[in-house]
């Protein structure tokens, strides 16, 4: 019996390890940048748009944008912007997203997001979508964004518009 008890613990350390790993924020690192817990909340039945957050932090000496992002899970994946307009929040795709110098820039729900438009499937909640980001300085770097639950943002600012058609003209 006390031979087996190492392994018991070692069972139980992968069991531990496995179950918390999706909890676990993933990081990319591009030269001096580092990309933070890519995730996107899953989308209703039907919604043609989805919205992915994340963190970029730049370590390094030089200001960095990122000026593009693509995935193959949508028509078309853009920058966008949120900001309120005459009392209301309204959503524009933008050319690039500054990271300056020694600073963090989170894109996180009221303030600028990757927006996918035309989605070809549902972001159902557990998906991990490939998307693809670039900066005009550091790069390319591809990232898995992790699908979490629609009410796991409950917390943060409601996003109108942001479950429904692009409210803006899309090119
Ligand atoms: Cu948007």
């Amino acid at each position: 019996m006390q031979r087996l008890r190492p392994r018991v613990h070692v069972f139980a350390l992968i069991a531990a390890l496995l179950f918390c790993a999706p909890a676990l924020a993933r990081d990319y690192t591009l030269k001096s940048l580092t990309i933070v817990d890519p995730q996107a909340r899953a989308t209703p039945p039907g919604a043609r748009t989805g919205g992915a957050y994340l963190t970029i932090e730049n370590r390094g000496r030089d200001n960095d944008q990122l000026v593009r992002a693509s995935s193959p899970i949508a028509d078309s994946t853009e920058l966008h912007a949120m900001r309120m307009e005459g009392g209301v929040m309204r959503m524009r795709s933008v050319t690039a997203i500054g990271v300056p110098a020694g600073s963090k820039m989170a894109l996180a729900p009221g303030g600028y997001h990757v927006m996918f438009v035309g989605l070809r499937k549902p972001l159902v909640a557990g998906d991990h979508v490939p998307l693809v980001l670039t900066f005009e300085k550091a790069g390319t770097v591809d990232v898995e964004v992790v699908v979490t639950p629609l009410d796991a943002a409950a917390s943060s600012p409601r996003m109108p518009g942001m479950d429904m058609p692009a409210p803006h003209p899309v090119r």
